[in-house]
């Protein structure tokens, strides 16, 4: 099955990116309950390994930190608003590759670019202003990705707290 690590929002911080959404008028937007902030990307995995999936995720833990969003940006077709890069942020993220790549998961090597995807296929949108708000990131969840009836759904199958 098609796995992503991610950490979930909570209902204030879907309210403000909603609100973000309402500035985009091309393409499709993500739902709600689809939006994310994606700390590792795993893909095809065969379900026996998810008891591995689960193990590095709890190996990786920090304590609970401060995401930052602002900004917005673009890659090709999708418009995302950003979230700052920060020290336990990236420490998160780093770990989890670290562990997931002792367990012999093989994973992208490209920079990770912390960001939230508001909408797809809309090269010409203009960018939305995103203002400076703020959630504390206390858990990360392995999600499952699959395509039910033309939609995309996410389903938590784990979820680790962060201490
Ligand atoms: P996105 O934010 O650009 O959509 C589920 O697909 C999640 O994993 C999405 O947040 C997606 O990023 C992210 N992801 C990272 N690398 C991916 C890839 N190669 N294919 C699909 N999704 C990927």
């Amino acid at each position: 099955m098609r796995l992503f690590i991610a950490i979930q929002f909570d209902p204030p911080t879907i309210r403000c990116l909603t609100d973000v959404q309402r500035q985009i008028r091309a393409g499709t937007l993500t739902i709600q309950e689809n939006l994310h902030l994606t700390l590792v990307f795993l893909g095809e995995v065969e379900e026996s390994r998810i008891p591995a999936v689960c193990r590095a995720m709890e190996r990786s833990t920090v304590p609970p930190f401060t995401l930052r969003f602002g900004g917005s940006g673009r890659f090709g077709e999708i418009v995302w608003a950003g979230i700052e890069p920060t020290a336990p942020l990236l420490t998160l993220q780093s770990a989890l590759t670290a562990n997931l790549a002792t367990a012999r998961f093989t994973l992208e090597s490209r920079a990770y670019t912390p960001h939230v995807t508001l909408a797809r296929k809309c090269r010409d949108a203009v960018l939305p202003e995103v203002p400076p708000f703020t959630m504390k990131a206390r858990s990360f969840s392995l999600m499952k990705s699959e395509q039910i009836g033309g939609r995309q759904v996410y389903t938590e199958l784990f979820r680790t707290d962060l201490c």
